[in-house]
């Protein structure tokens, strides 16, 4: 097996591969410290958290994640507790990504997995044979690989998904008229809990990586400066946009970390093509306010393992063949839950009232209607993997 991309998506599945008996090589274009520490997601699904266990990897997420059993919406300078537990019985969890990808390098270094950093120039060819092929430099020196099969597991900007001619694929793509300004601070959480908050300055999110680092947000142009907000700026604005009437308090310290995310849905079927398959963000991209991408590569590589366990088992070929459509139901729920969170919680541009006022009138009904907090409540802590056939 070849897998493209040493992210979460690729390191987990060879993981999951390995524990199959299936050996797979993983190429990565970074070195190993860019890898584990560029920060991005924190928080983890019901069912992400319970594969990670189940695959030997709860040791470090058990003594370090924070369990939180609900977010709190906040809008007209008032706070509203949405109860995933009392909703569903489920939680959420929030562990780093940086901190996943250091658990799955771990887990694959002890294992003796053949995972390459720093390769360059990797292109693919046979797709449509029975032993696709990977060309790659690796020291200076050029390298082929024939594997069974490829997964490209290397996200938005990688190789994999332009590798399949135009003519198979179908791309849907929204982009959203704004991006999020993320930073890292030595600050203790202002909240127990993560809050989405929107305001008429805009949206903004605190969300935390540990009791004495929290991680925020706040909704900025998509060709935002960074230089134009120093420190002080951010905190300001921040405390602006948390603003209540019980006098919340944000508690301020050193930013170590500063970042500018554009904010996009995209989605391409299918997912695969010949003996080339797509997993994770190389297939799906959603913006981050349901806090979802990093699951749904978690979803989509569980799946893809138990197709290729299968092909490895019996030859049996039927999962390998409905990959992408079994994936893409998911995917394309998860893509109308960012995109309803996204919708919801933004400011769009002055003077759209009436978008507005819808706005208002839907954060109103999920404040109010068990119904639909319920709803938020079970798509954020994740739809169970085996919930019906079409989640599975
Ligand atoms: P990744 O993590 O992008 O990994 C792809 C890997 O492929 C490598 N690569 C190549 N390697 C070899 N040859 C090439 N030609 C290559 N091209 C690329 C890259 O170096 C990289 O190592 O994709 P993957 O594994 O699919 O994982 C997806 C997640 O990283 C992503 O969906 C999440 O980070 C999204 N996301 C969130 N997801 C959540 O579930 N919960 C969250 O709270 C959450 N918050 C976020 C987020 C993403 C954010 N940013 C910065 C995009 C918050 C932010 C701000
Ligand atoms: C984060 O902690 O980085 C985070 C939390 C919730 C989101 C997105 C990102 O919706």
């Amino acid at each position: 097996m070849g897998i493209i991309g040493a992210g979460p998506a690729g390191l987990l599945l060879s993981h999951l591969l390995h524990l199959q008996g299936i050996e797979s090589v993983v190429l990565e274009a970074r070195d190993a410290k860019y890898v584990q520490h560029r920060v991005r997601a924190g928080v983890l699904e019901h069912g992400t958290v319970e594969l990670l266990r189940e695959v030997g990897l709860g040791k470090r997420l058990d003594e370090l994640a924070l369990r939180h059993e609900g977010i709190e919406l906040r809008f007209d300078r008032r706070g509203h507790r949405i109860d995933f537990l009392e909703l569903t019985g489920r939680t959420v969890t929030v562990y780093g990504q940086q901190e996943v990808v250091k658990d799955l390098i771990a887990a694959r270094i002890s294992a003796g997995g053949d995972v390459r950093f720093e390769i360059d120039a990797v292109t693919l060819d046979r797709l449509d044979g029975d032993t696709p092929r990977m060309r790659f430099r690796q020291a200076d020196t050029e390298r082929v690989l024939d594997c069974d099969f490829i997964v490209g597991c290397d996200g938005f900007h990688g190789i994999s998904r332009p590798t399949i001619p135009a003519d198979v694929l179908r791309i849907y793509e929204r982009l959203y008229p704004f991006a999020w300004l993320g930073v890292l601070a030595e600050a203790p959480p202002s909240s127990d809990e993560l809050i989405y908050a929107h305001s008429n300055r805009g949206f903004a999110l605190h969300s935390m990586r540990s009791p004495t680092v929290t991680r925020q947000y706040l909704q900025v142009t998509p060709d935002e400066d960074i230089k134009a907000w120093p420190d002080d700026r951010i905190w300001s604005e921040l405390a602006l946009r948390f603003a209540d009437d019980t006098g919340f308090v944000l508690t301020k310290g050193a930013i170590f970390e500063k970042g500018v995310t554009p904010m996009r849905s995209f989605v391409v079927e299918p997912m695969q093509y010949g003996r080339l398959y797509l997993a994770g963000d190389a297939a799906h991209i959603v913006p981050p306010t349901g806090a979802k991408g990093l699951n749904l590569a978690v979803a989509d590589v569980r799946l893809l393992s138990r197709g290729l366990a299968a092909f490895y088992a019996d030859g049996r070929t039927d999962l390998l063949a409905e990959y992408s459509a079994t994936a893409l139901r998911r995917v394309w729920r998860v893509t109308h839950f960012s995109w309803w969170m996204t919708s919801m919680l933004h400011r769009f541009d002055a003077g759209a009232e009436f978008d507005e006022r819808l706005q208002h009138a839907q954060l109103d009904y999920v404040v109010s209607s068990r119904a639909m907090a319920t709803s938020l409540a079970e798509n954020y802590t994740g739809l169970p993997f085996d919930a019906s056939w079409c989640y599975r």
